[in-house]
């Protein structure tokens, strides 16, 4: 297992679409081992394959508080098949350092996808996991959070991040 460096904005390949995942080999497998790393290096409660420049429609999340057991759960192919309700939630990301905004989700989801042995499964989930959930399945489309933002917001934003791009 390794860590892989977390990929910033304005990096254009958060900007793809991630392809499926066609079969899942211990290459596949290896890939998923590098991004629990990953994450748990940088602190973060998910992380997707875009993040560390892998376009694949893969993303690992694990929502445990600091003081409960590891709960990793590994997405592979997801697919958001019911979502209901709304929330907000604060949200971080690691390819955007230093940003933390209120953004506006579905309060639950319903999510298919193929496990670690690349068996499908079904998970429904609410609160921050159907947020990291939501969170993560935007990074496979090339979305960020900040364009979930108000014009309002998404303007003083983006002159935040023009300062601080590069840096
Ligand atoms: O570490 C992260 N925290 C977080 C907090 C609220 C909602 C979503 C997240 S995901 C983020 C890690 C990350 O950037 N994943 O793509
Ligand atoms: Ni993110």
């Amino acid at each position: 297992m390794a860590t892989r460096t977390v990929l910033k904005y304005p990096d254009p390949r958060l900007r793809e679409i991630a392809k499926p995942v066609e079969q899942v080999t211990d290459e596949i497998r290896a890939l998923v081992d590098d991004m629990a790393e990953t994450m748990y290096a940088s602190k973060g409660c998910g992380l997707a394959a875009p993040q560390i420049g892998v376009s694949l429609r893969v993303f690992v999340v694990d929502c445990a508080g600091e003081d409960e057991p590891s709960d990793l759960r590994i997405f592979i192919n997801p697919e958001i098949v019911e979502s209901r309700g709304t929330q907000m939630w604060s949200e971080g990301c690691l390819s955007l350092p230093g940003v933390s905004e209120e953004i506006k989700r579905a309060e639950r989801v319903r999510v298919r996808a193929l496990d670690r042995e690349g068996r499908p499964f079904e998970l429904e989930a609410d609160g921050l996991l159907a947020v990291a959930i939501q969170h993560e399945l935007d990074h496979l489309n090339g979305v960020l959070m900040i364009d979930k933002l108000s014009a309002f917001k998404r303007r003083k934003m983006g002159q935040k991040l023009a300062s601080t791009a590069g840096a």
